[in-house]
């Protein structure tokens, strides 16, 4: 038995992946669509990381959508990288023109969905109390939207405010203010290298020192700007072969090949170009997968910390010992930062923060670090985060949680069995890779899918176990052959405490992941059960 629903299709979150999602099933595939977010606006990452010195570190003539060619010949993207506000705006416009504002509903939060087995229907929640019925769920609740926030022992006492880099307010201007910053990853060191120019002191609370690489960000030329557009189908179509999608062609060279004179003039030439992705993928073909290979990357990256930071001993503790294995991290002088007279850098590694005081941060050897705001730049509950705050059950009543206990997975990173008609985009173990056009990949494959499920006259598509458990033993194996799991990162789930270390992307690269949807696809779905027919 099938009934009728409200709606043919629900999609959750309206950033990049809601938003192409939205689009994708009303107006190309004809669906009665409708898409909750829970912020104020569109534009996810982008709407919620207003934080000073906030953009994308993947350059800006990829990291955007390709289906839409309007986009980039009317863009005003002036710069090599494109700042938070001009994304949001991008992804806004987006919206505006493909008239997609009315069939999103804002500050909407999905908390629950459950699936009805016998009328093959989602029956979805929302915080307002009101409730919908699907066929269709389409969860684009973002693989980095639920955030990261650690404890302290006096946290309420503080004076100051505390805020998240994922959530940062309107209202808050750090200019002549006493600013304390626990986290050096993308984000915090992206906001580091603004900070300091605006703070009265900046305070750097550093758990693990990076590996930084500078980004390059500079204006773009007018003829650079004219070959994007020129080069359009060109370039999208190398992003979608390619590895990490970022825009340019990634080496085959291992660095081992060549003369140790020869391996650092690439590195020092990838060090002037700038950015973090070319660095890594860019130079020699295997930093992230063979040791000897990783450590030279790593060893010159050293000796450039030593050369920019004055202070031998903050050198010292800017320097990281362990693998090159992490996302990689670009941005606009970091390590120069530390030479200035108003930015102090703490390790935790040696100093943990003991607790918080009305003043500020107090660490174990007894300093209290007065500040006026401390913010929190420690990252997300990566992937299955924003899953796990909500309530979703599938078949049998089966909640997601208890399916996922052992880690996330998933079939091809959009579908998981036991979640009949359940289509995540950026799901566990989807490739790792500059996101939109992965996102856009995931989308259109959904959508095609749908059809066939429709054409078919199905009520429901659901991942066999079998074939969900053979992508995530192909996800284990491509993260085997790199260096990635040797070292904690988000990647993995190990910035959360009590969160199972867990494969939860495939490092096989963009292309060889479309090919896999592809011959799916053409095969007409083995690893789908299509169930139940569905009455006109
Ligand atoms: P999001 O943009 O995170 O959107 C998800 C939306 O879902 C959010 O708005 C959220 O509010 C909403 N939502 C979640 N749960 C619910 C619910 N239960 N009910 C209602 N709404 C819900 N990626 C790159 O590839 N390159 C980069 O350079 C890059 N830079 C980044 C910089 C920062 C600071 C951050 C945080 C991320 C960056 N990323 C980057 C990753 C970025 O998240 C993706 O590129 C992309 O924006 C993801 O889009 P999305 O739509 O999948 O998720
Ligand atoms: P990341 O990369 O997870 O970085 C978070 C940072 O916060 C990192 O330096 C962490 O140290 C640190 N951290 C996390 N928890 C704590 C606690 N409890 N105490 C001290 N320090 C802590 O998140 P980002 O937002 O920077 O980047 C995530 C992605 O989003 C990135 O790839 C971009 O695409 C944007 P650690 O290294 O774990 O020791």
């Amino acid at each position: 038995m099938t009934i009728k629903t409200d709606f043919d299709a629900v999609v959750i979150g309206a950033g990049f992946a809601g938003i192409y999602a939205l689009h994708r099933l009303r107006n190309e595939l004809g669906l009665k669509v409708r898409a909750f977010e829970r912020a104020g606006g569109v534009g996810g990452t982008w709407y919620w990381n207003r934080y000073p010195g906030a953009m994308s570190d993947v350059e800006g003539f990829v990291y955007r959508y390709s289906f839409d060619r309007w986009l980039i010949d009317n863009d005003v993207w002036r710069t090599r990288y494109i700042p938070q506000a001009q994304i949001l705006a991008y992804l806004e416009a987006v919206v505006e023109r493909h008239d997609l504002g009315k069939d999103i509903q804002l500050n909407t939060g999905v908390e629950s969905a459950v699936y009805d087995e016998s009328g093959h229907f989602w029956d979805v929640t929302l915080d307002d109390g009101n409730r919908c019925t699907t066929r269709y769920l389409v969860t684009a609740l973002g693989p980095l939207s639920s955030r990261n926030i650690p404890d302290y022992p006096g946290r309420d006492l503080f004076a100051g405010r505390i805020v998240h880099t994922g959530a940062w307010p309107a209202d808050l201007d750090i200019t002549g203010k006493r600013v304390g910053v626990i986290g050096t990853g993308s984000t915090g060191t992206q906001f580091v290298c603004t900070a300091a120019g605006l703070a009265e002191h900046l305070t750097v609370f550093q758990r693990s020192p990076q590996y930084c690489v500078p980004s390059g960000n500079r204006p773009l030329t007018e003829e650079e700007r004219a070959a994007y557009r020129e080069g359009y189908d060109r370039i999208w179509e190398q992003v979608r072969a390619s590895r990490v999608a970022c825009g340019f062609e990634e080496s085959d060279v291992p660095a081992m090949s060549v003369t140790e004179e020869e391996r650092r003039r690439v590195f020092q030439e990838a060090w002037e170009q700038g950015n973090g992705f070319r660095f890594m993928f860019g130079t020699f073909g295997d930093i992230a997968t063979d040791p000897a290979a990783n450590e030279a990357a790593a060893d010159f990256i050293r000796g450039k910390i030593k050369e920019i930071v004055r202070d031998p001993e903050t050198a010292r503790r800017l320097t990281p010992t362990d693998p090159y294995a992490k996302r990689p991290i670009c941005n606009s002088g970091y390590y120069e930062t530390f030479n200035r007279p108003n930015v102090t850098l703490v390790s935790l590694k040696e100093t943990p923060i003991r607790e918080m005081t009305a003043r500020g941060v107090v660490t174990e050897d007894g300093t209290e670090h007065d500040l006026d705001v401390l913010v929190l730049a420690t990252g997300f509950d990566a992937v299955d985060g924003s899953y796990r705050t909500m309530d979703i059950r599938g078949r049998g009543g089966r909640d997601i949680r208890t399916h996922w206990k052992d880690g996330p997975t998933s079939y091809l990173g959009v579908a998981t069995e036991g979640f009949p008609n359940l289509f995540m985009v950026l799901g566990p173990n989807s490739a790792f890779s500059n996101l939109p056009p992965g996102i856009e990949t995931q989308v259109d494959w959904i959508a095609e899918l749908i059809e066939a499920a429709e054409e078919r006259g199905a009520a429901a598509a659901e991942a066999t176990r079998q074939a969900e458990d053979e992508w995530t033993l192909a996800c284990q194996i491509s993260a085997g052959h790199t260096l990635f799991p040797k070292v904690d990162s988000w990647i993995f789930g190990a910035n959360i405490p009590g969160k199972k270390n867990s494969v939860m992307f495939y490092f096989g690269g963009l292309g060889a992941y479309r090919a896999r949807l592809r011959e799916v696809a053409e095969a007409g779905y083995p690893g789908v059960t299509f169930h139940g027919a569905r009455s006109s």
